[in-house]
Protein backbone atom coordinates (compact mmCIF):
# COMPACT_ATOMS: atom_id res chain seq x y z
CA UNK A 1 0.00 0.00 0.00
CA UNK A 2 1.53 3.54 -0.78
CA UNK A 3 2.39 5.85 1.77
CA UNK A 4 -0.60 8.19 1.10
CA UNK A 5 -3.46 5.52 0.61
CA UNK A 6 -1.87 4.20 4.02
CA UNK A 7 -2.11 6.80 5.97
CA UNK A 8 -5.82 8.00 4.76
CA UNK A 9 -6.50 4.19 5.95
CA UNK A 10 -5.18 4.85 9.67
CA UNK A 11 -5.34 8.13 10.34
CA UNK A 12 -8.90 7.27 12.34
CA UNK A 13 -10.01 8.63 15.84
CA UNK A 14 -9.72 6.23 19.10
CA UNK A 15 -6.70 4.85 20.37
CA UNK A 16 -6.37 7.78 23.01
CA UNK A 17 -5.28 7.56 26.30
CA UNK A 18 -7.06 10.37 27.88
CA UNK A 19 -9.46 13.47 26.00
CA UNK A 20 -11.19 11.02 23.88
CA UNK A 21 -11.49 12.74 20.71
CA UNK A 22 -10.58 16.62 22.50
CA UNK A 23 -6.99 16.54 20.70
CA UNK A 24 -7.24 13.71 18.27
CA UNK A 25 -6.23 14.93 14.67
CA UNK A 26 -2.62 15.97 12.46
CA UNK A 27 -1.40 18.88 11.72
CA UNK A 28 0.37 18.41 8.25
CA UNK A 29 2.56 14.87 8.98
CA UNK A 30 2.37 15.42 12.92
CA UNK A 31 0.13 13.54 15.33
CA UNK A 32 -1.39 16.11 18.10
CA UNK A 33 -2.71 14.22 20.79
CA UNK A 34 -3.20 15.69 24.48
CA UNK A 35 0.39 14.71 25.19
CA UNK A 36 1.19 16.64 22.16
CA UNK A 37 -0.33 19.64 23.69
CA UNK A 38 1.65 19.19 27.11
CA UNK A 39 4.66 18.32 25.48
CA UNK A 40 4.63 21.71 23.36
CA UNK A 41 3.68 23.15 26.58
CA UNK A 42 6.33 22.19 28.54
CA UNK A 43 8.76 23.03 26.44
CA UNK A 44 7.91 25.92 25.60
CA UNK A 45 7.88 26.99 29.45
CA UNK A 46 10.98 25.27 29.96
CA UNK A 47 12.91 26.95 27.09
CA UNK A 48 11.59 30.56 28.17
CA UNK A 49 12.72 29.75 31.63
CA UNK A 50 16.47 28.92 30.20
CA UNK A 51 16.13 31.99 27.86
CA UNK A 52 15.38 33.91 31.23
CA UNK A 53 18.19 32.22 32.99
CA UNK A 54 20.43 33.32 30.31
CA UNK A 55 19.49 36.96 30.15
CA UNK A 56 20.09 36.82 33.89
CA UNK A 57 23.07 35.42 33.56
CA UNK A 58 26.33 37.14 32.15
CA UNK A 59 26.45 35.22 28.73
CA UNK A 60 24.77 34.67 25.79
CA UNK A 61 26.83 32.28 24.09
CA UNK A 62 24.91 28.95 23.70
CA UNK A 63 28.42 27.46 24.84
CA UNK A 64 28.36 28.57 27.84
CA UNK A 65 25.08 29.74 29.12
CA UNK A 66 24.29 27.67 32.87
CA UNK A 67 21.37 27.55 35.05
CA UNK A 68 22.57 25.66 38.11
CA UNK A 69 20.76 23.93 40.73
CA UNK A 70 20.46 25.17 44.42
CA UNK A 71 23.52 25.10 46.51
CA UNK A 72 23.66 21.86 48.43
CA UNK A 73 23.31 24.03 51.90
CA UNK A 74 19.54 24.33 50.58
CA UNK A 75 18.74 20.98 50.73
CA UNK A 76 15.31 19.52 49.19
CA UNK A 77 13.62 22.64 49.41
CA UNK A 78 12.46 25.26 47.07
CA UNK A 79 14.83 27.69 46.43
CA UNK A 80 14.62 31.18 45.29
CA UNK A 81 14.21 32.35 41.31
CA UNK A 82 17.81 33.16 40.86
CA UNK A 83 19.48 30.67 43.26
CA UNK A 84 18.34 27.75 42.08
CA UNK A 85 14.44 27.82 41.85
CA UNK A 86 14.62 28.74 38.00
CA UNK A 87 16.51 25.16 37.99
CA UNK A 88 13.41 23.75 39.28
CA UNK A 89 11.25 24.80 37.20
CA UNK A 90 13.42 23.64 34.35
CA UNK A 91 13.60 20.27 35.62
CA UNK A 92 9.75 20.03 36.35
CA UNK A 93 9.23 21.34 32.64
CA UNK A 94 11.55 18.78 31.36
CA UNK A 95 10.23 15.93 33.18
CA UNK A 96 6.62 16.98 31.86
CA UNK A 97 8.28 17.15 28.21
CA UNK A 98 9.71 13.62 28.27
CA UNK A 99 6.73 11.64 29.80
CA UNK A 100 4.24 13.52 27.71
CA UNK A 101 6.39 12.73 24.65
CA UNK A 102 6.57 9.17 25.50
CA UNK A 103 2.77 9.47 25.68
CA UNK A 104 2.26 10.81 22.40
CA UNK A 105 4.30 7.87 21.47
CA UNK A 106 2.24 5.11 22.93
CA UNK A 107 -1.27 6.78 21.56
CA UNK A 108 0.68 6.40 18.07
CA UNK A 109 1.36 2.71 18.48
CA UNK A 110 -2.48 1.95 19.99
CA UNK A 111 -3.72 3.47 16.42
CA UNK A 112 -1.68 1.80 14.46
CA UNK A 113 -1.90 -1.95 16.81
CA UNK A 114 1.82 -1.92 17.35
CA UNK A 115 4.05 -2.94 20.25
CA UNK A 116 4.96 -0.75 22.85
CA UNK A 117 8.85 -1.12 22.43
CA UNK A 118 9.95 2.77 21.38
CA UNK A 119 8.06 4.43 24.14
CA UNK A 120 9.10 1.57 26.78
CA UNK A 121 12.83 2.16 25.17
CA UNK A 122 12.76 6.19 25.40
CA UNK A 123 11.15 5.61 29.09
CA UNK A 124 15.11 3.87 29.78
CA UNK A 125 16.35 7.17 28.89
CA UNK A 126 14.19 9.29 30.97
CA UNK A 127 14.12 7.06 33.83
CA UNK A 128 18.73 7.46 33.85
CA UNK A 129 17.65 11.63 33.65
CA UNK A 130 15.61 11.11 36.64
CA UNK A 131 17.63 8.98 38.10
CA UNK A 132 20.31 11.57 37.88
CA UNK A 133 18.10 14.82 38.81
CA UNK A 134 15.17 13.23 41.07
CA UNK A 135 16.18 10.01 42.60
CA UNK A 136 20.28 10.57 43.49
CA UNK A 137 19.89 13.98 44.57
CA UNK A 138 16.62 13.28 47.04
CA UNK A 139 18.87 10.14 48.47
CA UNK A 140 21.43 12.35 49.03
CA UNK A 141 19.17 15.45 51.10
CA UNK A 142 19.55 17.63 48.04
CA UNK A 143 19.20 19.28 44.77
CA UNK A 144 22.86 20.62 44.95
CA UNK A 145 23.84 17.11 43.63
CA UNK A 146 22.26 17.29 40.26
CA UNK A 147 23.35 18.00 37.26
CA UNK A 148 23.13 22.36 36.25
CA UNK A 149 21.50 22.82 32.72
CA UNK A 150 24.22 24.01 30.64
CA UNK A 151 26.31 22.64 27.65
CA UNK A 152 30.03 23.04 29.05
CA UNK A 153 28.74 23.00 32.88
CA UNK A 154 27.42 19.51 32.31
CA UNK A 155 30.61 18.13 31.35
CA UNK A 156 32.17 19.85 34.21
CA UNK A 157 29.57 18.14 36.91
CA UNK A 158 30.14 14.75 35.01
CA UNK A 159 34.39 15.19 35.50
CA UNK A 160 33.56 16.64 39.19
CA UNK A 161 31.62 14.13 40.19
CA UNK A 162 33.83 11.74 38.73
CA UNK A 163 37.00 12.49 40.59
CA UNK A 164 34.57 12.69 43.61
CA UNK A 165 34.79 9.39 43.76
CA UNK A 166 38.77 9.11 42.87
CA UNK A 167 38.53 6.92 39.34
CA UNK A 168 34.72 6.55 38.16
CA UNK A 169 36.51 4.03 35.94
CA UNK A 170 36.27 1.73 38.70
CA UNK A 171 32.76 1.68 39.09
CA UNK A 172 31.92 -1.77 38.47
CA UNK A 173 28.87 -0.82 37.05
CA UNK A 174 30.06 2.43 34.74
CA UNK A 175 32.08 -0.64 33.68
CA UNK A 176 29.50 -2.51 32.47
CA UNK A 177 27.46 0.16 31.41
CA UNK A 178 30.54 1.28 29.05
CA UNK A 179 31.10 -2.01 28.14
CA UNK A 180 27.59 -2.52 26.58
CA UNK A 181 27.50 0.78 25.11
CA UNK A 182 30.20 -0.22 23.27
CA UNK A 183 28.98 -3.59 22.16
CA UNK A 184 25.82 -1.81 21.41
CA UNK A 185 27.67 0.14 18.84
CA UNK A 186 29.50 -2.91 17.36
CA UNK A 187 26.04 -4.72 17.01
CA UNK A 188 24.97 -1.73 15.09
CA UNK A 189 27.64 -1.51 12.95
CA UNK A 190 27.78 -4.92 11.94
CA UNK A 191 23.95 -5.07 11.66
CA UNK A 192 24.06 -1.58 9.49
CA UNK A 193 27.02 -3.27 7.26
CA UNK A 194 25.31 -6.52 6.61
CA UNK A 195 22.15 -5.34 5.61
CA UNK A 196 23.25 -2.98 3.20
CA UNK A 197 25.81 -5.24 1.51
CA UNK A 198 22.87 -7.48 0.98
CA UNK A 199 20.15 -5.07 0.06
CA UNK A 200 22.49 -2.45 -1.83
CA UNK A 201 25.18 -4.31 -3.97
CA UNK A 202 26.07 -1.97 -6.62
CA UNK A 203 24.73 -1.53 -10.21
CA UNK A 204 24.22 -4.57 -11.83
CA UNK A 205 24.08 -7.19 -9.13
CA UNK A 206 21.22 -8.93 -7.54
CA UNK A 207 19.66 -7.78 -4.52
CA UNK A 208 20.90 -11.12 -1.93
CA UNK A 209 17.94 -12.47 1.14
CA UNK A 210 18.31 -12.80 4.35
CA UNK A 211 19.51 -16.47 4.16
CA UNK A 212 22.41 -14.30 2.71
CA UNK A 213 23.15 -12.71 5.79
CA UNK A 214 22.64 -15.35 8.19
CA UNK A 215 25.41 -17.32 6.13
CA UNK A 216 27.61 -15.03 5.99
CA UNK A 217 27.60 -14.72 9.80
CA UNK A 218 27.40 -19.03 9.97
CA UNK A 219 31.01 -18.91 8.11
CA UNK A 220 32.02 -16.09 9.89
CA UNK A 221 31.58 -17.20 13.38
CA UNK A 222 29.58 -20.22 13.42
CA UNK A 223 26.17 -18.95 14.25
CA UNK A 224 23.75 -15.97 13.27
CA UNK A 225 20.67 -14.67 15.88
CA UNK A 226 18.64 -13.83 12.57
CA UNK A 227 16.62 -11.17 11.47
CA UNK A 228 14.15 -11.00 14.00
CA UNK A 229 16.95 -11.82 16.73
CA UNK A 230 19.73 -9.29 16.00
CA UNK A 231 16.91 -6.09 16.56
CA UNK A 232 15.64 -8.25 20.30
CA UNK A 233 20.04 -8.25 20.73
CA UNK A 234 20.22 -4.08 19.98
CA UNK A 235 17.77 -3.46 21.66
CA UNK A 236 18.23 -5.33 24.76
CA UNK A 237 21.54 -3.89 24.48
CA UNK A 238 21.30 -0.79 24.46
CA UNK A 239 18.46 -0.59 27.29
CA UNK A 240 20.69 -2.29 29.37
CA UNK A 241 23.44 0.23 28.64
CA UNK A 242 20.92 2.96 29.45
CA UNK A 243 19.89 0.99 33.24
CA UNK A 244 23.51 0.10 34.28
CA UNK A 245 24.23 3.68 33.42
CA UNK A 246 21.45 4.45 36.11
CA UNK A 247 22.69 2.00 38.47
CA UNK A 248 26.36 3.26 38.16
CA UNK A 249 25.67 7.01 39.18
CA UNK A 250 22.65 6.15 42.08
CA UNK A 251 25.02 3.87 43.86
CA UNK A 252 28.14 6.69 44.01
CA UNK A 253 27.04 8.86 46.78
CA UNK A 254 23.84 6.99 48.10
CA UNK A 255 25.43 3.61 48.35
CA UNK A 256 29.01 4.28 48.18
CA UNK A 257 31.05 7.59 49.65
CA UNK A 258 34.55 6.51 49.31
CA UNK A 259 37.06 6.13 46.02
CA UNK A 260 35.71 3.84 43.72
CA UNK A 261 39.07 1.74 43.18
CA UNK A 262 38.94 1.16 46.89
CA UNK A 263 35.48 -0.91 46.53
CA UNK A 264 37.42 -3.75 44.81
CA UNK A 265 39.02 -4.33 48.43
CA UNK A 266 36.66 -6.93 48.41
CA UNK A 267 38.96 -9.08 45.98
CA UNK A 268 42.22 -8.62 48.48
CA UNK A 269 40.25 -9.29 51.38
CA UNK A 270 38.71 -12.85 49.69
CA UNK A 271 39.91 -15.54 52.53
CA UNK A 272 41.23 -17.52 49.48
CA UNK A 273 44.47 -15.49 49.70
CA UNK A 274 45.10 -17.14 53.67
CA UNK A 275 45.10 -14.20 55.90
C1 LIG B 1 22.37 12.38 18.70
C2 LIG B 1 19.90 12.75 19.40
C3 LIG B 1 19.80 14.31 19.19
C4 LIG B 1 19.98 15.07 20.48
C5 LIG B 1 20.84 16.09 20.66
C6 LIG B 1 20.94 16.82 22.00
C7 LIG B 1 19.91 19.86 23.76
C8 LIG B 1 20.54 20.67 24.88
C9 LIG B 1 20.48 22.86 26.00
C10 LIG B 1 21.23 25.18 25.36
C11 LIG B 1 22.90 11.58 21.52
C12 LIG B 1 20.18 18.15 21.93
C13 LIG B 1 20.68 19.05 23.04
C14 LIG B 1 18.45 20.02 23.56
C15 LIG B 1 20.49 22.17 24.63
C16 LIG B 1 20.83 24.10 26.33
C17 LIG B 1 20.82 24.52 27.78
C18 LIG B 1 21.55 11.96 21.01
C19 LIG B 1 21.30 12.34 19.76
C20 LIG B 1 21.77 16.55 19.55
N1 LIG B 1 23.07 15.68 27.89
N2 LIG B 1 27.02 14.76 27.51
C21 LIG B 1 26.14 16.23 24.89
C22 LIG B 1 22.27 16.28 26.95
C23 LIG B 1 24.05 14.15 30.40
C24 LIG B 1 27.89 14.05 28.35
C25 LIG B 1 25.68 16.82 23.59
C26 LIG B 1 20.90 16.23 27.37
C27 LIG B 1 24.46 13.61 31.71
C28 LIG B 1 29.20 13.99 27.73
C29 LIG B 1 24.41 17.57 23.99
C30 LIG B 1 20.89 15.53 28.60
C31 LIG B 1 25.77 12.97 31.39
C32 LIG B 1 29.04 14.63 26.50
C33 LIG B 1 24.03 16.85 25.27
C34 LIG B 1 22.27 15.20 28.92
C35 LIG B 1 26.19 13.62 30.13
C36 LIG B 1 27.71 15.05 26.39
C37 LIG B 1 25.47 15.78 22.51
C38 LIG B 1 19.73 15.17 29.46
C39 LIG B 1 25.72 11.47 31.29
C40 LIG B 1 29.71 15.03 25.29
C41 LIG B 1 24.42 14.72 22.97
C42 LIG B 1 18.43 15.82 29.28
C43 LIG B 1 24.65 10.96 30.40
C44 LIG B 1 28.68 15.68 24.34
C45 LIG B 1 29.35 19.39 24.78
C46 LIG B 1 24.10 13.64 21.97
C47 LIG B 1 29.14 17.09 24.03
C48 LIG B 1 27.39 15.69 25.16
C49 LIG B 1 22.73 16.89 25.77
C50 LIG B 1 22.74 14.58 30.10
C51 LIG B 1 27.49 13.51 29.59
C52 LIG B 1 24.59 19.02 24.28
C53 LIG B 1 19.79 16.83 26.57
C54 LIG B 1 24.49 14.58 32.81
C55 LIG B 1 30.41 13.34 28.37
N3 LIG B 1 25.09 16.17 25.80
N4 LIG B 1 25.10 14.24 29.54
O1 LIG B 1 24.48 13.62 20.83
O2 LIG B 1 29.67 17.38 22.99
O3 LIG B 1 23.31 12.62 22.46
O4 LIG B 1 28.96 18.04 25.01
O5 LIG B 1 19.82 14.33 30.32
O6 LIG B 1 30.91 14.90 25.02
MG1 LIG B 1 25.11 15.36 27.76
C1 LIG C 1 20.69 10.73 31.00
C2 LIG C 1 20.01 11.30 28.58
C3 LIG C 1 18.51 11.32 28.79
C4 LIG C 1 17.86 12.07 27.65
C5 LIG C 1 16.57 12.31 27.52
C6 LIG C 1 16.04 13.02 26.30
C7 LIG C 1 15.83 16.36 24.64
C8 LIG C 1 15.14 16.82 23.40
C9 LIG C 1 15.44 17.81 21.20
C10 LIG C 1 17.02 17.00 19.44
C11 LIG C 1 21.86 8.17 29.86
C12 LIG C 1 16.48 14.46 26.18
C13 LIG C 1 15.83 15.06 24.95
C14 LIG C 1 16.43 17.41 25.51
C15 LIG C 1 16.15 17.13 22.32
C16 LIG C 1 15.83 17.77 19.91
C17 LIG C 1 15.00 18.48 18.93
C18 LIG C 1 21.20 9.20 29.07
C19 LIG C 1 20.68 10.35 29.55
C20 LIG C 1 15.57 11.89 28.54
N1 LIG C 1 32.35 7.23 30.83
N2 LIG C 1 30.35 8.93 33.93
C21 LIG C 1 28.25 7.58 32.07
C22 LIG C 1 31.83 6.47 29.81
C23 LIG C 1 34.30 8.70 32.70
C24 LIG C 1 30.79 9.73 34.98
C25 LIG C 1 27.24 6.95 31.19
C26 LIG C 1 32.87 6.07 28.91
C27 LIG C 1 35.34 9.28 33.59
C28 LIG C 1 29.65 10.22 35.72
C29 LIG C 1 28.08 6.01 30.33
C30 LIG C 1 34.06 6.62 29.40
C31 LIG C 1 34.57 10.08 34.57
C32 LIG C 1 28.55 9.71 35.03
C33 LIG C 1 29.44 6.55 30.51
C34 LIG C 1 33.70 7.37 30.62
C35 LIG C 1 33.19 9.62 34.37
C36 LIG C 1 29.01 8.95 33.95
C37 LIG C 1 26.51 7.97 30.35
C38 LIG C 1 35.43 6.51 28.86
C39 LIG C 1 34.74 11.56 34.53
C40 LIG C 1 27.13 9.71 34.98
C41 LIG C 1 25.42 7.40 29.44
C42 LIG C 1 35.70 5.75 27.61
C43 LIG C 1 36.10 12.04 34.97
C44 LIG C 1 26.66 8.95 33.73
C45 LIG C 1 23.18 7.93 34.26
C46 LIG C 1 24.09 7.58 30.07
C47 LIG C 1 25.57 8.03 34.10
C48 LIG C 1 27.98 8.39 33.16
C49 LIG C 1 30.48 6.13 29.69
C50 LIG C 1 34.58 8.05 31.49
C51 LIG C 1 32.15 10.01 35.21
C52 LIG C 1 28.03 4.59 30.76
C53 LIG C 1 32.62 5.20 27.70
C54 LIG C 1 36.26 8.28 34.17
C55 LIG C 1 29.71 11.07 36.94
N3 LIG C 1 29.53 7.36 31.61
N4 LIG C 1 33.07 8.85 33.22
O1 LIG C 1 23.90 7.43 31.22
O2 LIG C 1 25.71 6.92 34.42
O3 LIG C 1 23.12 7.94 29.27
O4 LIG C 1 24.34 8.66 34.00
O5 LIG C 1 36.36 7.03 29.42
O6 LIG C 1 26.34 10.30 35.74
MG1 LIG C 1 31.34 7.94 32.46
Amino acid sequence: MAMLSFERKYRVRGGTLIGGDLFDFWVGPFYVGFFGITTAFFAVLGTVMIMWGAAMGPTWNPWQINIAPPDISNGLKMAPMMAGGLWQIITVCALGAFVSWALREVEICRKLGMGLHVPIAFGFAIFAYFTLQVIRPVLMGSWGHAFPYGIYSHLDWVSNTGYQYLHFHYNPAHMIAATLFFATTLSLSLHGALVLSATNPGNGQVVKSPEHEDTFFRDVIGYSVGTLGIHRLGLFLALAAVWFSALCIVISGPFWTRGWPEWWGWWLNMPIWGH
